[in-house]
């Protein structure tokens, strides 16, 4: 029987399952990578709701387990050796559960390489500065009279779209043919920027064809539908 009770984050969100994995999460494009991840790859694991917007992630509790104060994180009672692993940050969790399986990410070492070389193009560039549109076009930054931050991170998003939509020239996916944890971790992004934030004018969004067509690809999967509703919102 796994015991999880040294992590603090168990005692204000209990295990009611301590031999699954443990997700702490919320349906934003971050949390949803994992979630998805979690349902393409079939593996049972118990969710657990962090309610950023009241502030949950701040607790002392959270922080234990994520020093950074943010979704998602997991503990996967069943880590290497057998031994509890905590996890936070959304890449670094994509790749250890992409490795735990063999799924999702290329055994062929240059592809695999090229593959973690696109997941960090989203986690260094997609989400932080797709994340910034949100901030100054819909969020509390509407409100700031000096459009020039909002310009520069619109114009700064159009041009990483251009990125991916020449990648995505003449392929099903971001590697080819083959589904894998870069597509896991850019789809939330793209489908919040263009749905959630009402950012597809500001960013030529009909101006391209790979990337809308992706993102239909990658809507269509089951397993990426029920992972951007999990955990369900209060
Ligand atoms: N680089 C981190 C970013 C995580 C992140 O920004 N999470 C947001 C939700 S999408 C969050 O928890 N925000 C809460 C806060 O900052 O208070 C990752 O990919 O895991």
């Amino acid at each position: 029987m796994s015991d999880l009770s040294s992590f603090p984050i168990t005692q204000r969100w209990p295990a009611q399952h301590p031999e699954l994995l443990q997700l702490y999460s919320l349906p934003t494009p971050n949390g949803v990578k994992v979630s998805i991840m979690l349902e393409e790859l079939g593996l049972p694991y118990e969710v657990h709701l962090i309610d950023i917007g009241k502030n949950e992630s701040w607790t002392p509790e959270f922080l234990s387990l994520n020093p950074n104060g943010k979704i998602p994180a997991i503990i996967d009672p069943d880590g290497p050796d057998g031994k509890p692993l905590a996890l936070f940050e959304s890449g670094a969790i994509l790749l250890y559960l992409a490795e735990k399986t063999g799924k999702f990410l290329p055994s062929d070492p240059a592809r695999r390489y090229q593959t973690i070389q696109w997941v960090f193009f989203q986690m260094a560039a997609i989400g932080p500065m797709f994340g910034q549109v949100g901030f100054f076009h819909k969020f509390a930054g509407r409100e700031i009279e000096d459009k020039r931050p909002l310009e520069r991170y619109q114009n700064e998003s159009k041009r990483l779209l251009g990125v991916l939509e020449t990648r995505l020239e003449g392929r099903q996916w971001i590697m080819d043919d083959e589904y894998t944890i870069a597509d896991i971790a850019t789809l939330g992004w793209v489908r919040n920027l263009v749905g959630f934030y009402g950012a597809g004018d500001l960013v030529d969004y009909a101006s391209l064809k790979n990337v809308p067509a992706w993102l239909e690809r990658g809507l269509a999967r089951p397993a990426v539908q029920r992972g951007l509703d999990i955990p369900k919102r209060p």
